[in-house]
């Protein structure tokens, strides 16, 4: 069955990957699903057709036969319960990654969209030089823990899974903010996911998209 995904038109950081879309696109590359994409314009994804795929006017969605789905982290949760490579066979195992990738997108990434928001959209308020730094501490009070987790291993609970998808997705958005390199370890381990041959043609796709110019792949 055609799976179609939506992403934006024109992505605003013009093709950094970080709009949610590379995410599900990474998960279907690594499961080797083939997709079509659907490009949004912002004032299509308010309208009827769009709001009827995704209740908040939003991109990525998922549709599958009957099944339309949204929400970033349910559509990589579905991908990854269908197909082989993104969830252990072992129960115990299966429930340790799925518990990664909700503290990926709950955990981790709520601070981190804060500091996103400071940086692009309160630069010009008055407070904003005094509210940053506290920001970046309540990243790094998530950062701390997951640094001391992962260790010297490779990925967050064994084989490289949809947690680690999830997290080195959410991680990614900080590079601009240059505290990623304050861990070493993390940085590491973003860099193991972005050199992931699944993760190289999602962000060639998304980018192919973003500047008008052909995938390589
Ligand atoms: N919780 C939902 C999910 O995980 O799927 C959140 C979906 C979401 O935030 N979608 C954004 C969107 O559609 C795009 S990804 N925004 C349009 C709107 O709300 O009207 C977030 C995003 C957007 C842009 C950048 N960027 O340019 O750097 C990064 C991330």
């Amino acid at each position: 069955m055609t799976i179609t995904i939506t992403a934006f038109e024109r992505s605003p950081d013009g093709g950094k990957g970080l709009a949610r879309d590379t995410r599900v696109r990474w998960a279907l590359e690594e499961v080797g699903q083939p997709y079509q994409v659907r490009l949004v314009s912002f004032r299509a994804m308010k309208e009827p057709a769009h709001l009827a795929l995704h209740p908040f006017g939003q991109i990525p969605t998922y549709e599958e036969g009957d099944l339309a789905l949204f929400e970033t982290g349910a559509i990589v949760f579905h991908i990854a319960e269908r197909h082989a490579g993104l969830l252990p066979d072992d129960a115990n195992a299966r429930a340790r990654a799925i518990t990664w990738m909700f503290a990926a997108l709950n955990t981790v990434e709520p601070p981190i969209l804060e500091l996103a928001t400071a940086m692009l959209l309160e630069g010009d308020k008055p407070w904003h030089a005094e509210r940053l730094p506290l920001v970046k501490d309540r990243v790094r009070g998530r950062l701390n823990p997951l640094s001391v987790r992962l260790g010297d291993a490779d990925w967050l609970d064994g084989a490289f899974s949809a947690g680690d998808l999830l997290m080195v997705s959410v991680l990614l958005r900080l590079r601009s903010s240059g505290i990623l390199d304050e861990y070493k370890n993390l940085a590491a381990y973003v860099a193991r996911g972005e050199a992931r041959p699944a993760y190289k043609r999602a962000f060639d796709a998304q980018l192919a998209v973003n500047t008008g110019k052909p995938s390589p792949g």
